[in-house]
């Protein structure tokens, strides 16, 4: 007998990986989102009045506004994404909408790119490159004392927010010879610490003044908002890096781009921004910023791992069992 029971009407806000919107049509009553174009509030609206479950990502943002319009059918919102920030918590938790996210599958692949940057600024990787595609034939060869940057091979590693990412973060500067030191909420595992030799920092003023490169993990929360508040960033070094592949809400953009532009601190590699997909201008006309467009977790491998743990939560939901990805107010 065919299978004639109705299925579960799942409106998707952006194009995934086509082996992902594949599986989503043979499982689900999948709305796609084909040519990519980012929802409106007004859509947003729309979708969680229908949708049994709604799959949005970092670009909506599924706030009071639009989650008090939804109607009684639903009842999950499964983010592809690991960080919640874009989805009202509260409201979903009082209105019975569970939220789940993708943890663990981008965590590599998120380490790789911070790695990226901490070697990529204080080496001038981007201005070494613009250069040779600018002036392709003045570069008159080598020399002794032109494009010098900072050795990183020694110095000292202050990671902010030593969950997954972060210990990725550590264990790979570890090889490349960092000092590792670090903030979190509470201290990690003892034997986490002894594994990366890492020293804990209960204040995070004080470690901000004594790193030569400082690499923000933690995910934007009400509490990390502007974490790297004015007032902390002049604690940094003149000679220190700022590295940022979180959320640009953890620092104060303005005074960054102030800083950067003043010689300040020495330089910042940044994927993510305060105004998504606004930037300071000051950033990008600065030689001591390497910038990237959120591309932190964008390997083909971890967006189809993404779209997998997506579709589990979806059906793990569905059948009436715990979905292994919930995210629950207080983990944040
Ligand atoms: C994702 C991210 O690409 O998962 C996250 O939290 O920051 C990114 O790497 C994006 O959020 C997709 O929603």
């Amino acid at each position: 007998m065919p299978n004639t029971a109705k299925k579960p009407l799942v409106i998707v806000t952006r194009k995934l990986p086509d082996v992902v919107e594949t599986r989503m049509r043979e499982l689900f009553d999948a709305r796609l989102n084909v040519d990519d174009k980012p929802r409106s509030q007004s859509e947003l609206v729309e979708a969680v009045k229908t949708a049994q479950v709604l799959v949005p990502t970092v670009t909506d943002r599924i706030d009071r506004a639009v989650l008090s319009q939804s109607g009684p059918q639903l009842k999950l919102v499964a983010n592809f994404g690991t960080g919640v920030d874009n989805i009202d918590l509260d409201t979903a938790r009082n209105r019975g909408i569970i939220v789940t996210n993708t943890p663990g599958v981008l965590t590599e692949d998120t380490a790789d790119m911070t790695m990226a940057l901490i070697l990529a600024v204080p080496r001038r990787l981007a201005e070494g490159t613009a250069y040779l595609k600018d002036h392709r034939n003045e570069w008159a060869g080598w020399s002794p004392t032109w494009m010098l940057g900072h050795r990183i091979y020694g110095k000292r590693l202050g990671i902010i927010g030593m969950g997954r990412i972060g210990q990725a973060v550590a264990r790979r500067a570890r090889a490349f010879g960092l000092q590792i030191h670090y903030h979190n909420r509470r201290p990690v595992a003892e034997e986490i610490e002894q594994e990366l030799e890492a020293t804990y920092w209960d204040s995070l003023d004080q470690m901000l003044a004594r790193m030569d490169i400082i690499s923000v993990n933690c995910p934007h929360t009400p509490a990390t908002y502007h974490l790297l508040s004015a007032r902390r960033l002049k604690l940094l070094k003149p000679t220190a890096y700022l590295v940022n592949t979180a959320r640009g809400e953890v620092i104060d953009e303005n005074e960054l781009s102030r800083l950067v532009e003043t010689g300040a601190i020495a330089g910042a590699g940044l994927d993510v921004f305060e105004h998504e997909p606004a930037i300071n201008p000051k950033l990008l006309a600065s030689n001591r910023v390497v910038a990237l467009p959120h591309m932190g977790s964008a390997t083909i491998e971890g967006r189809i791992d993404m779209g997998e743990k997506v579709i589990i939560n979806i059906k793990t939901f569905l059948d009436g069992h715990a979905p292994p990805d919930r995210v629950h107010p207080a983990m944040f």
